[in-house]
Order: C-alpha cells, then structure tokens, then sequence
C-alpha cells in the first residue's frame, strides 16, 4: 500500500492525555493522515478537539468503528483495548496498543523504534508499546547493553501525574491551589495526596510485594531486550510534577564500563540526549525534558559500590516519547517499510 497518500487513522481515548498527545504528534511529524477518526466514550461525544488546526468531531467507540482504518492508536485503559483492539484487527487495521492489555503476550512485538524496530516485521495485526517507564530507561540502556552486556539493573523512579491521567492532573493544580490558599485538599484520582507529596504506589500491589508498574518494568525490560537473564529491581514513585518522568538507574554489566565510555557510547546513541556537565549544574530535569522526544541523560558515574556498576539519571516526557511519540514512531515504521 506504499502508493496510498495518505492513511485512515483512528486514535480510541482521543479526548485523554495521551489520545490529545498523539493528535499533537501526528500533526508535528507530518504523519501521512488523509482522515482521522477520533474514539471516545458516550461522555465524549459532540465534542471536538483539534487536529492540524481543524476541529475534529468525536464519535463513540465501538465494534464498527474500524471499518476502512489502516492503523489504530489505543489509548483508552487494559480493558478497552481488550475488547476492542479484536474488533479492529478484524477489520484490517494494525493496531499499536499503549496499554499493557498484550504487552506480555509471546508472539506480539513490545517495540521501541530506537530498540527493537525490527521486532515490528513479525506483527499479527497488534504492536504493544511499552510502559512509559521502561520506554526511556530501554533507550539509554540498549546501547550501553549493546558494548558491556547489562546483568543487573536497580531503578527508583519519579513519575509525573500525567501517566496517571488528566484526572491526576487536574488533582495535582487544585490540591497545590487549595493548600495555598489554606483550603483543605480532596484526594479523589490518587491513593493519597500528592500535592507536597511523593506516593510509592503506581498500579496495584502485587503477591510479591512491588507494585504492578514495577513489575512492568521488569518483564517488559527483559522482553524489548530479548534477554531473560537480566535481573531488574524497580521502585516506582509518584512525585508533584506534571510532566516527566525521572529515574536513578544503577546497573551491573559483565564487561567494565567507564563513565567516560558509557558517556561517549550515549553521545551517538538513537533519541538519547546526553546532558552531563555537573560542574557547571547541568544535568536533566523533568523541566527541560517535557514537550521533547528525547531521553536526556546525566549525572553518569562509576558506582562507587560495585567494580562494574555504573549510575545514570534518565529523564524523559512521559507523554510523549514515553507513550503518544513512540506509539506514532511505530506507525512511522510501519509506513516507511511499507508494511500498511
Ligand atoms: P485519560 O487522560 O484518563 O484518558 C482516558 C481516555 O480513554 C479518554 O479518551 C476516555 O474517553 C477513554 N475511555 C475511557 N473509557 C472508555 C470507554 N469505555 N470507551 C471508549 N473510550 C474510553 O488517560 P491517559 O493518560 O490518556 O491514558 C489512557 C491509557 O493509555 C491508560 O489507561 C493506559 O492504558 C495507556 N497509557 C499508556 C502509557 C504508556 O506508558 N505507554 C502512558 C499513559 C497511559 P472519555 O473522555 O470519553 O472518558
Ligand atoms: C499507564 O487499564 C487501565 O486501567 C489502565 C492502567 C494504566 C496502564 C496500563 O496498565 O495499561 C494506566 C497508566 C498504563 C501503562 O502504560 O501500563
């Protein structure tokens, strides 16, 4: 279908945080979109949101709505792509699904275009995009994987609200405001407040004690890289900022990474940018990170604590690379190779 101008593309979850990323992505990468469909809930219909400077009609989801689509963009939570990425498929559409629903699944590719791109060649119609956690810690560890071989990786995170939806959002600017103005804060979108606040629970606690996105970002980390014997330890945070997650990653190889080689090795490395001057207080930040592609990464140091480890600061916008940009790559792959 290389000769086609232009694709039919529905996005389902358009009106969310991720659904209104990826109309901004598509329209700033040039996506070659000749209609899109924008999928929502009954909430949202007669709505409009805007794409490429036009306002777009939501419609409702449903089983029908995939008729003439070539790529769908699910973000709309587990459950809805469960039920409706079938429908889609069936109907001929590749679906690049950024909820966990099949992440695990063996035989559907988890790819980030910068890791695994080939991985996309043996799709059945679904291409998972990962966890916004493990997408930019992948990034910055593939190459250093590629050179020392990673055998252990330990990761605390600081997560925005974003990832946890507009909702969580919204949350964060009402509680700031009402606590500022000494009014009490109303806790409904998170466990516990997070204004003034970091909250160590992301998803649900699982039997072994780590949360359910910690444990994404052990499972998923070792599927992208195609390498079940990496151990990996996460704790997963959720910290006051809007946008932009941050994580401290140490990690253990087989062969002795320098900082120096780690530093240069990321220098030249696909959708990393390195940001490592401590002397003159440069390093990455959830502010600078926010409305770009890039993983930014920094205060990189030989682990004081371990012959072969090595401690890294990895930040990226967790909408954007970390779910709307990646998911758009893909499709830009799956174009690009003619493969819709
Ligand atoms: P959000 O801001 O809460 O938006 C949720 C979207 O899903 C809205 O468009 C909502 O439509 C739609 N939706 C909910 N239930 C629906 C239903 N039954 N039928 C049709 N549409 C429905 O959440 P978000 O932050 O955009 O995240 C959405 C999903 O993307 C998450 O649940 C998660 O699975 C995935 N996600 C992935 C990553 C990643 O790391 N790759 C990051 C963040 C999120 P209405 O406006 O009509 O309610
Ligand atoms: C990020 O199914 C749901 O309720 C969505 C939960 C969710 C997920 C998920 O598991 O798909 C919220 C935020 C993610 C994710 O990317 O894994």
């Amino acid at each position: 279908m290389s000769e086609i101008k232009g694709l039919t593309v529905a996005v389902v979850g358009a009106t969310g945080a991720v659904g209104q990323e990826m109309l901004k992505v598509l329209g700033q990468r040039d996506f070659p979109v000749a209609e899109i469909r924008l999928l929502a809930s009954e909430r949202s219909v007669g709505k409009t949101l805007p794409f490429r400077g036009r306002e777009k009609s939501v419609r409702l989801l449903e089983e029908t709505s995939f008729e003439g689509v070539q790529i769908a963009l699910f973000s709309a939570g587990g459950s809805v792509s469960r039920q409706f990425v079938p429908a889609a498929v069936k109907a001929g559409a590749i679906a690049v699904d950024n909820t966990s629903a099949f992440r695990m699944e063996p035989g559907i590719p988890l790819v980030v275009p910068e890791v695994n791109p080939d991985a996309i060649r043996g799709h059945k119609g679904i291409i998972a995009n990962p966890n916004c956690s493990t997408i930019q810690m992948v990034v910055a560890l593939k190459p250093l994987h590629d050179r020392a071989r990673i055998r252990r990786i330990v990761v605390s995170t600081y997560q925005a609200t974003s990832g946890a939806g507009q909702k969580a959002m919204d949350e964060l600017f009402k509680q700031t405001k009402d606590l500022l103005s000494g009014e009490d804060a109303e806790v409904k979108a998170l466990q516990h407040r997070i204004a003034f606040n970091c909250i160590p629970h992301i998803d649900v606690f699982q039997e072994n004690g780590y949360t359910r996105e910690e444990m994404k970002m052990v499972e998923e980390t070792r599927k992208i890289l195609g390498d079940d014997s990496i151990a990996v330890t996460a704790t997963a945070v959720r910290v006051p900022v809007f946008y932009g997650h941050a994580e401290a990653v140490t990690i253990e190889t087989e062969e002795k990474l320098t900082a120096d080689e780690a530093r240069r090795i990321l220098q030249d490395a696909p959708g990393v940018r390195v940001k490592d001057d401590p002397s003159a207080n440069v390093y990455p930040m959830q502010m600078d990170a926010a409305g770009q592609d890039d993983t930014l990464v920094g205060r990189i140091r030989e682990d004081i604590s371990h012959p072969k480890g090595l401690n890294l600061w990895i930040v990226a916008d967790n909408i954007r690379k970390g779910a709307a940009t990646n998911a758009v790559q893909i499709a830009e792959y799956l174009v690009r190779e003619n493969i819709c």
